[in-house]
């Protein structure tokens, strides 16, 4: 705009070049290549007690069959209409109702879920059944077939985390529907846990996801167990609490190519140290409540979190937890792809 007025021979060139789709770098090359991340996501917060009201008016309006995944997407405020919750990541709050079927396909997209509220569904992976419980970690490997059902007696909802954005920009998905809606069984349940949960895997064969987990599911049960063990032997990490990351039990990599995800303990009166980190997370919480502190250029938020809310905290913002009666937390987020680029970043500061 300054151009304009003090070059109006630039502003001419600029407008006869633009038919030929030609546009001068140096009017955006501060843009284009910033200091340090400048994300336009920002801090947003779901409380469940909204959400739920809405997702059962989903239920009642239209059913898993019909929708084929009935799912309420949480898309950040200032990304509205593009389905995501920063600019990689995909959330959304699926539903499914006693007797109900989500049908089977598959696509090139990766995909978790964490399970929020009730028992008794399933999901079908590649033959084999997993009954989910509230925050058991699911993961549905890219290409594969999949299916949800529900067999028990309460609506059940989980979030969905995918790298639908990440494979839009990549332009690289694929996706096709089963002729069958609920796919084959052919292995017993925990197949997959017997073969690679235990610290032990098979003397011979491949990995039969690629570079994705070969275990579907990472029960709550464990992983509190871990957490509650490592509150009593280990000092606290200053700024995490107690963080454990989940792991590929083949590679000690992440689950999945594209998306790291971790589950936390923090202790009743815990107050964090502010730390930032280029990748964005998603929250979801699963037991207790507490405090984010975010801030960045966008501004200062304080989003009060009780059980079973859902918040995301965008690339380099500094985030300080706190809890007064202490909570548990899963998040996701893109570490893997950074990582795999060199590009991952995190800054530790002092409070
Ligand atoms: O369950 O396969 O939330 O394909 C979005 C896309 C869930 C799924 C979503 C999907 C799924």
């Amino acid at each position: 705009m300054l151009t304009k007025t003090t070059h109006p021979d630039r502003a001419q060139l600029y407008a006869d070049m633009s038919p030929h789709n030609l546009t001068p770098l140096w009017e955006v090359l501060h843009a284009l290549v910033p200091q340090q991340p400048k994300t336009p996501c920002v801090p947003a917060h779901w409380k469940y007690d909204e959400v739920r009201p809405f997702l059962m008016r989903a239920g009642a309006a239209i059913t898993a069959e019909e929708a084929i995944r009935r799912v309420l997407i949480l898309e950040n405020p200032a990304l509205r209409g593009l389905s995501c919750i920063t600019q990689s990541l995909y959330a959304g709050l699926q539903l499914i109702l006693p007797g109900e079927v989500a049908p089977s396909h598959r696509h090139t997209q990766s995909a978790l879920r964490f399970i929020v509220e009730g028992s008794g569904a399933y999901t079908a992976v590649d033959g084999e059944k997993t009954t989910m419980q509230p925050g058991d970690f699911i993961i549905t490997p890219k290409w594969t077939w999949h299916d949800h059902g529900h067999e028990g007696s309460d609506p059940m909802v989980w979030l969905d985390g995918l790298d639908i954005p990440t494979i839009r920009f990549f332009d690289a998905g694929f996706a096709e529907n089963d002729s069958r809606s609920s796919q084959e069984i052919s292995k017993p349940e925990g197949a997959s846990f017997a073969a690679y949960g235990h610290n032990m895997a098979p003397v011979r064969g491949d990995s039969p996801f690629g570079n994705t987990s070969p275990i579907f599911s990472y029960p709550y049960a464990r992983t509190r167990e871990a957490l509650h063990t490592l509150e009593r032997s280990e000092k606290m990490d200053a700024w995490d609490g107690f963080k454990l990351r989940y792991t590929n039990p083949l590679t000690g990599g992440s689950p999945m190519p594209t998306m790291q995800t971790f589950m936390q303990l923090l202790p009743p009166g815990f107050k964090g140290s502010p730390y930032r980190q280029t990748d964005g997370a998603v929250f979801s919480v699963v037991e207790g409540s507490g405090q984010a502190l975010i801030e960045s250029h966008h501004g200062s938020y304080t989003f009060e979190f009780s059980k079973r809310d859902h918040f995301v905290v965008p690339s380099w913002h500094t985030l300080r937890l706190l809890s007064q009666e202490g909570c548990v937390l899963f998040s996701y987020s893109d570490r893997p792809i950074q990582q795999a680029l060199g590009i991952h970043k995190e800054e530790r500061l002092v409070s």
